[in-house]
């Protein structure tokens, strides 16, 4: 059975390509609402809804595992979307970066993501969770998803963005930065650049839910050990061209695209 990923968009494809990386024998099924993105902006109660419903779409697909690619999502509709499907095991990429950043050791850590997730306090109240003497501070960088659709992640404009919106974590002695949106990967080595010299560690929750995705996996004895190479099938609720022009940015390579009703 295929892994089900979602995400407002096309940002979970870096979720998609990190989970492909992790786990190559893995068929995935992913589904992007791009009819509806962005869900940064949106209510708790609708992006719950919105997830519910991609999450049944997924399940009657016959997925064994869904993770929820996109931040803004995990942070509204994890426990909704558990309840929804029963069985069916739920990752989400905060819980993820979550433990990833508490391995690092670090003590004081930056969230960067879109305005709903860091408005819901979603990871600081994960990682405060986890170890409350950890400092947390957090930083919506909403420009930085169509800088990333556009393809500028290293240009004169993503820089001076970076630089705008990361200057408080410059001096404020933050040792690890979470990555908390879809789109940020792509800022990943601008970022370091920007950090130049400074010691910090970057966070990718889409790295980290890969890995959280395989131990689960073969925890519960679900691992695909047929030898073949898993595929990728994507359905989006709106506009597959568009999706498919851009989505090589996010993932590397062609891929297959159908438009889910
Ligand atoms: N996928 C969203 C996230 O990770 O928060 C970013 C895109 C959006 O909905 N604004």
């Amino acid at each position: 059975a295929p892994i089900g990923i979602f995400d407002s968009g096309l940002g979970g494809l870096t979720v998609a390509k990190a989970v492909s990386e992790a786990l190559p024998n893995e068929d995935i099924i992913y589904y992007g609402d791009t009819a509806r993105v962005p869900y940064g902006i949106k209510s708790q109660q609708t992006i719950r809804n919105y997830s519910i419903e991609i999450s049944r779409f997924l399940q009657a697909k016959g997925v064994k595992m869904i993770i929820i690619a996109c931040n803004t999502a995990s942070a509204a509709a994890f426990s909704g979307v558990c309840e929804a499907v029963g069985d069916i095991p739920v990752l989400n990429v905060i819980d993820a970066g979550t433990i990833s950043a508490i391995r690092s050791g670090k003590k004081h850590i930056g969230v960067i993501g879109t305005l709903g997730t860091v408005g819901s306090g979603a990871y600081e109240l994960s990682l405060k969770k986890a170890n409350e003497e950890l400092i947390v501070k957090s930083k919506a960088c909403p420009l930085l998803v169509p800088l990333a659709e556009e393809g500028w992640t290293d240009n004169s404009i993503a820089k001076q963005t970076i630089d705008i919106y990361l200057k408080p974590f410059r001096n404020n002695g933050v040792e690890a930065l979470i990555l908390g949106c879809t789109h940020y990967p792509l800022f990943k080595d601008s970022i370091l650049e920007y950090f130049n010299g400074k010691p910090i560690e970057i966070i990718d929750s889409a790295e980290a839910v890969a890995e959280m995705a395989k131990g689960k996996l073969s925890e519960l004895d679900l691992l695909n050990d047929s030898g073949k190479k898993g595929e990728l099938t994507c359905y989006v609720s709106d506009r597959p061209q568009r999706f498919r022009e851009l989505a090589e940015r996010f993932i590397g390579r062609e891929i297959d695209i159908k438009t889910a009703d």
